[in-house]
C-alpha cells in the first residue's frame, strides 16, 4: 500500500517537473479567426524576457504600440519585454540586433489599411502593417494566442500570418445616459473592443433621461438636466425608486477619453440625439419645446412626445452652439445625430412649426406627412451646418422617411430591411439590427436567472450567423454597407459588470461578422476557439456569460 502510494506521488513528481520545462505554447487560432494562418516547417521562437521590441524611431504611434504589446504581454504572461526604438527594424538593424527579438514594421505594400502580417521564424517576429492601426491589430493577434498564465518562455510556431478585416466601421454603442458610467468604465470599455478589433464607439450622450455632456454655453444642460428625481423600477412600471440619480463627463474628461480611444485606434461617435429624446434638455432650457414646459427629466422609458420645437430659430441656434462644442471634442468625421422616435403630435398644434411648414413650402408627400417632411428639413439644417465644418452625420433609420439628403449615413436598427434600402437609395448604411444586434436583449430564451433585460433573445449563435450585406442587395450598392455594430442600451442595466455580462462573449461573435469574409465562418469551429478568449477575459476579471461557451439548445436548429 505504502509503495503505491510512494510510485504515485513519484509519478506525480515527475510529471509536475515535466510540464514546468515544457513552455507553454501560443495558438494563432483566435477571435476573430486570422484571414491565413500558414504554418513554416522550422523551429519554433522562444519568447522569454531577454526579447526586445522595436519599433521604428521617431513614430509615436509604433512606440505606443510597442508599450502596449510589451504591456499585454506581462499582464497575460508575466513575461516583462522592454522596447526600443530602431532606425528602421527591417532594414537598418544590425541581424544582430533583429534577431532573438519582435520588430514592428511599416510596410507600404501591406494591402489594407488596417490589415496586418505577421511572421514567426526562429530567428523572430516581424508583425508589419501598412498603418499603426494594422500594426495593432497585429499585436492583438499575437496578444490573443499566447497561453494565459505566468511563466518564463513561450513557444511561437514559425507561421506566416495575413489578415485584414471586411468591414472599415467595426462599432459598439454604449449609452451612458439610461445609466451613468464612470471614466474608467468607459476606458474599460473601450479596452474589451480593442481586444476585439473593433474601430468604432458610438457614444449615446444625450437622451430623455439625462444629459451626460458638458456644454459650457448652455450650462444648465447638465446642472438641470444631467439629473432625474428617481428610476421605474422593473420593466417600466409605475413605481419609482425616488433616488435622484445622475452624472455627466466634463469636457476634460471627454477629452481624455477621446484620447485614450485613440490611442487604441478607436474613433468616438458622439450622439446628440434631435428633435426627439430631448426631455433633459428641455427640462433645462423649456424655451426650446413647442408648448414651453414645464418639463421634468424624464423617470420612464420609452418614447414621449415631448420633442425639440423646430418652428423657433432659437432652436435652431441652440442645436447648432451644442454642436459647435461637440465638434471641438470629438474630432472624427461623423456627429451621430439620432433622429429617432420622434412623435410629431406637438408639431402638428403648434403654430410656429406650422408656420415653418408654410414658410418653407413642404406639404405631405405620399406616405410622408408635412410633419415628418418637417423633420426632413430640421435634419438638412444641421446636416448643411455641419458639412460646412467638414462633418458628416449619422441617424437611425427613421431618416430615410422624411426625405433627408442621400449623403446622410443611415443606421438600420429596426431589422435589417431599412439597411437594404437605404443602400439601394444610394445612403451609406451601418447594420445595427435590433435582431440580433441589440445587446441589451437577453441572450438565452430561458430567462430565469438572466439578470434584468430589455427583451428579446439574441443568443451567440444569431450573431454569430447574422449576414449584413442582404443576398439580393446589387453589386454596384454593396458598398454602402460600411459595417456592422452592435448596441448597448442601459435601461435595465445598472453597472459594469452588468455591461460586461451583456456583450461578452456576444461582441466575440460579432468580431468575427466584422473581420471575417462570410466563407470563412464557421460557428463550431469558433466555439472551439472562443475558451481561449474567455481565459483572457477572466485574466482581466472581466464579467462575462459562461452559460453562452457550452452548446445551448438554441444552438440546435428548430424542429
Ligand atoms: C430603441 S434604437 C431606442 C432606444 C431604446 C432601445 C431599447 C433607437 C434608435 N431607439 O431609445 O433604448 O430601443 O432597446
Amino acid at each position: 500500500m505504502i509503495f503505491r502510494r510512494l510510485i504515485a506521488g513519484l509519478l506525480m513528481t515527475l510529471v509536475a517537473i515535466a510540464s514546468l520545462a515544457q513552455d507553454s505554447k501560443a495558438d494563432y487560432r483566435v477571435v476573430p479567426l486570422p484571414e491565413r494562418i500558414d504554418g513554416i516547417k522550422s523551429a519554433d521562437f522562444r519568447l522569454t524576457e531577454q526579447c526586445v521590441v522595436n519599433y521604428p524611431m521617431g513614430n509615436r504611434d509604433m512606440e505606443r504600440n510597442a508599450a502596449m504589446l510589451s504591456q499585454y504581454v506581462e499582464e497575460l504572461t508575466g513575461i516583462h519585454l522592454s522596447t526600443r526604438p530602431c532606425k528602421d527594424p527591417k532594414s537598418s538593424v544590425s541581424p544582430a540586433d533583429r534577431n532573438g527579438n519582435i520588430s514592428l514594421l511599416i510596410d507600404p505594400k501591406e494591402g489594407n489599411d488596417e490589415g496586418y502580417s505577421i511572421q514567426v521564424t526562429p530567428k523572430g517576429v516581424e508583425i508589419s502593417g501598412k498603418s499603426p492601426a494594422g500594426v495593432f491589430y497585429g499585436i492583438q493577434t499575437l496578444r490573443k494566442s499566447l497561453p494565459v498564465g505566468n511563466t518564463q518562455a513561450i513557444q511561437l510556431p514559425a507561421a506566416q500570418i495575413v489578415s485584414s478585416p471586411r468591414f472599415s466601421y467595426r462599432g459598439m454603442h454604449l449609452d451612458c445616459v439610461r445609466h451613468f458610467f464612470s471614466v474608467e468604465t468607459v476606458k474599460r470599455y473601450i479596452d474589451i473592443m480593442a481586444l476585439h478589433g473593433m474601430n468604432r464607439l458610438h457614444w449615446h450622450l444625450t437622451d430623455d433621461q439625462g444629459w451626460r455632456v458638458e456644454i459650457k454655453k448652455y450650462p444648465r444642460l447638465t446642472e438641470v438636466g444631467g439629473w432625474r428625481n428617481g428610476t421605474t423600477l422593473g420593466h417600466n412600471s409605475p413605481v419609482n425608486d425616488g433616488i435622484r440619480y445622475g452624472g455627466y463627463y466634463t469636457q476634460e474628461e471627454i477629452r481624455d477619453i477621446v484620447r485614450y480611444a485613440a490611442e487604441r485606434y478607436i474613433t468616438i461617435i458622439p450622439e446628440i440625439d434631435m428633435p426627439g429624446h430631448m426631455v433633459a434638455a428641455l427640462t433645462a432650457y423649456p424655451e426650446l419645446g413647442c408648448t414651453g414646459g414645464p418639463y421634468e427629466v424624464w423617470t420612464l422609458w420609452g418614447v414621449t412626445d415631448d420633442i425639440l420645437c423646430v418652428g423657433k430659430d432659437h432652436t435652431l441656434q441652440f442645436v447648432k452652439d451644442v454642436l459647435d462644442e461637440v465638434m471641438q471634442l470629438f474630432p472624427c468625421e461623423y456627429i451621430h445625430i439620432g433622429g429617432d422616435e420622434s412623435p410629431r403630435v406637438r408639431w402638428q398644434e403648434c403654430p410656429l412649426c406650422q408656420q415653418r411648414i408654410r414658410d418653407i413650402g413642404i406639404s405631405a408627400e405620399g406616405k410622408q406627412s408635412a410633419e415628418a417632411r418637417l423633420q426632413g428639413w430640421f435634419t438638412t439644417q444641421i446636416q448643411e451646418y455641419l458639412a460646412q465644418h467638414g462633418k458628416r452625420i449619422i441617424g437611425w433609420d427613421e431618416l430615410l422617411d422624411c426625405n433627408v439628403d442621400i449623403t446622410a449615413t443611415i443606421m438600420s436598427w429596426r431589422g435589417a430591411e431599412p439597411g437594404a434600402r437605404g443602400a439601394n437609395l444610394g445612403h451609406d448604411v451601418i447594420m445595427t439590427p435590433v435582431d440580433p444586434l441589440y445587446f441589451d436583449y437577453y441572450q438565452t430564451s430561458k430567462t430565469w436567472n438572466e439578470p434584468t433585460a430589455f427583451g428579446g433573445c439574441n443568443t451567440l449563435k444569431k450573431v454569430y450567423d447574422f449576414e449584413p450585406v442582404a443576398s439580393d442587395l446589387p453589386a454596384d450598392k454593396r458598398r454602402h454597407i460600411l459595417g456592422v455594430q452592435a448596441n448597448v442600451w442601459t435601461e435595465y442595466i445598472t453597472c459594469e459588470p452588468q455591461v460586461q455580462y451583456q456583450v461578452l462573449p456576444r461582441m466575440a461573435a460579432l468580431a468575427e461578422v466584422q473581420w471575417l469574409q462570410p466563407e470563412l465562418k464557421d460557428y463550431q469551429n469558433f466555439k472551439s476557439r472562443l475558451p481561449h478568449l474567455v481565459d483572457i477575459y477572466k485574466r482581466y476579471n472581466w464579467t462575462y456569460r459562461a452559460k453562452s461557451l457550452v452548446l445551448e439548445d438554441e444552438d440546435q436548429p428548430k424542429k
